[in-house]
């Protein structure tokens, strides 16, 4: 039995065993096998390097990329071999023209980042200029990924599920640390769901149930800001799969301060998840 909706090619109860005996999981790629979504390889270990947040081990979240839309940067995450789910916001310029989209995957600095090419892309066909209702699209990429311990899909989850008080939930990505716009590493910080409630009477009409909201509101200090959009909110247990709940969406008042937790997309909300899996099936 497995809960999740898994976008990746079937994984066969062999490659499971194979990846949890082999130590090098180039060596399982190398044989043609996949990796299950979800799967690390390089655990976290503590490297506390930003207010609010930590730096990522290397290749801790294979399935994290960097995009670059002309001067703008977002985040973004692989869930399959051909395709990236991010913000549609992440699109938009002030003056309406195509930004030039560019891919990274691979590693944790931003100078060992490996480009992919993209082929396309589509906005969820609900999104407006300047609003963040429907803040998901998918890039289609140009050729097929392939997967070692540095690039890999993360799971999405199966349709209402919801984290559990078991899981650990995180965002990611090389967005501002409030000291400099992108980070040279990429970082990391755990971040606890908001009840809807709460976060509702402090975004009023721009919460609805297609989002949902996380951070610290008693502190602040810990938040997703500016360049982290498009990158992916993700919960799994002791030594389960990460699984997105959400994509790194908005915030009012800056970030990281307290009664102002970031807004993100709820992937599996239906109207979200049926423009996903319309998107993934275009190639
Ligand atoms: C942004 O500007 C942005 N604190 C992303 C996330 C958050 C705020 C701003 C959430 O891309």
């Amino acid at each position: 039995m497995n809960p999740e909706f898994h976008l990746s090619v079937t994984i066969t109860t062999a490659a499971i065993f194979t990846f949890a005996l082999l130590p090098s999981v180039a060596s399982v790629a190398e044989q043609g096998e996949e990796l299950g979504c979800g799967q690390n390889v390089n655990k976290h270990r503590l490297n506390k390097r930003i207010v609010g947040g930590v730096k990522s081990s290397e290749c801790e979240y294979p399935w994290m990329v960097l995009m670059t839309m002309d001067e703008f940067k977002c985040g973004g995450s692989i869930i399959d071999d051909r395709h990236v789910l991010t913000a549609a916001h992440c699109f938009e310029t002030d003056d309406g023209s195509i930004p030039e989209v560019k891919v990274y995957v691979g590693a944790n600095r931003l100078d060992q980042l490996t480009e992919v090419k993209v082929l396309s892309w589509r906005v969820h066909p609900l999104k407006k200029y300047g609003n963040f209702d429907f803040d998901v699209a998918v890039i289609t990429l140009a050729e097929k990924l392939r997967f070692n311990n540095c690039v890999s899909p993360i799971c999405l989850p199966a349709p209402g599920r919801r984290p559990d008080d078991h899981e650990e939930c995180t965002a990611a990505g090389w967005g501002s640390d409030l000291h400099t716009p992108v980070t040279f590493y990429q970082k990391k910080t755990a971040l606890p769901l908001v009840n809807y409630s709460d976060c509702k009477d402090i975004y009023g009409d721009m919460l609805d149930p297609s989002k949902f909201c996380a951070g610290d509101m008693i502190n602040g200090g810990i938040d997703t800001c500016q360049g982290d959009s498009g990158g992916p909110y993700m919960c799994h247990t002791q030594d389960g799969p990460f699984i997105q709940f959400g994509i790194v969406s908005f915030g009012l008042a800056g970030c990281a301060q307290p009664d102002h937790p970031g807004v993100y997309t709820l992937v599996n909300h239906p109207t979200i998840m049926n423009f996903i899996q319309d998107a993934v099936q275009d190639v």
